[in-house]
């Protein structure tokens, strides 16, 4: 039985010193996932302590690809607070990060709360707007490598959005093509089709994970819908950008980026 408690400030400390450390599973081999998930809410509440709110959640392993990779069949998910909200075409400090990735994905807003069991009309029923996301990934572990039970402890990797212009409800986000450029040099091109198949998919999805750890997804909360794309590796850029056809642009800039 792992050490929720212990192993939540691991993880909480080495966020905040951006210094990576060894897998839990290295020590822990039979970590679950329902301890990996309290973990992760354990780590939560160690920064809502500090302050931070909660303002949405994300889903992670949305591609049939990374499902594949890690021998999944089904996504994780990891909550969104205050401190992890960057104001589009804003400055983040390069070292706030340990190996930072950025991957383009598509984000929702809600108009009113959603958990549990919904279908594709109710899930899109509270949705208030769409937009094109950027969301930076950066494993707490070293070299960037974790097993199932790890990542879902490290919050699935979450430390880092950007939303582009809100959108109306309605709005196509089915097929959206998007290109994402490092340091103005293409990274990653790719269509939100490759979130689920249909990027409501994994808002439905949100709602059932959520609704199994008891969650309700708010009014107001963000939810990132999922990388459409492969993750591309920040190292020392100084810029990202994402055009994401009819959903407009969204980016930012890296502080002591380019050393
Ligand atoms: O947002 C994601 O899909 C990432 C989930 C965690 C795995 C990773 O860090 O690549
Ligand atoms: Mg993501």
């Amino acid at each position: 039985m792992a050490d929720i408690a212990a192993m939540a400030a691991r993880l909480d400390d080495a966020a905040r010193e951006a210094r990576a450390i060894p897998q839990i599973t290295g020590e822990d081999s039979t970590l679950s996932l329902a301890d990996a998930y309290a973990i992760q809410g354990a780590a939560i509440d160690r920064r809502l302590a500090r302050g931070e709110r909660l303002v949405g959640v994300k889903m992670g392993f949305t591609s049939e690809a990374k499902m594949a990779q890690m021998g999944l069949k089904d996504q994780i998910w990891g909550r969104l607070t205050s401190d992890m909200v960057v104001t589009n075409g804003a400055a983040i400090e390069r070292a706030r990060f340990i190996h930072p990735r950025v991957e383009p994905e598509v984000a929702v807003r809600l108009n009113a709360p959603l958990t549990g069991a919904v279908t594709r009309e109710e899930a899109l029923a509270a949705v208030d707007a769409v937009a094109a996301a950027l969301e930076v990934i950066d494993s707490r572990y070293e070299n960037f490598r974790f097993a199932l039970g790890d990542v879902v402890a490290d919050n699935a990797s979450s430390s880092a959005f950007v939303v582009g212009p809100w959108m109306p409800a309605g709005t196509d986000i089915s097929d959206v093509a998007m290109e994402m450029r490092v340091d103005d040099a293409p990274a990653e091109t790719g269509t939100s089709a490759a979130i689920l198949g249909d990027p409501i998919r994994s808002l439905v999805a949100a709602a059932r994970l959520a609704g199994s750890a008891g969650l309700v997804l708010e009014p107001g909360w963000i939810v990132m819908l999922g990388g459409a794309t492969a993750a591309a590796a920040i190292g020392s850029a100084r810029a990202v950008s994402l055009d994401a056809a009819h959903l407009g642009r969204v980016g930012f800039t890296i502080e002591g980026g380019g050393a």
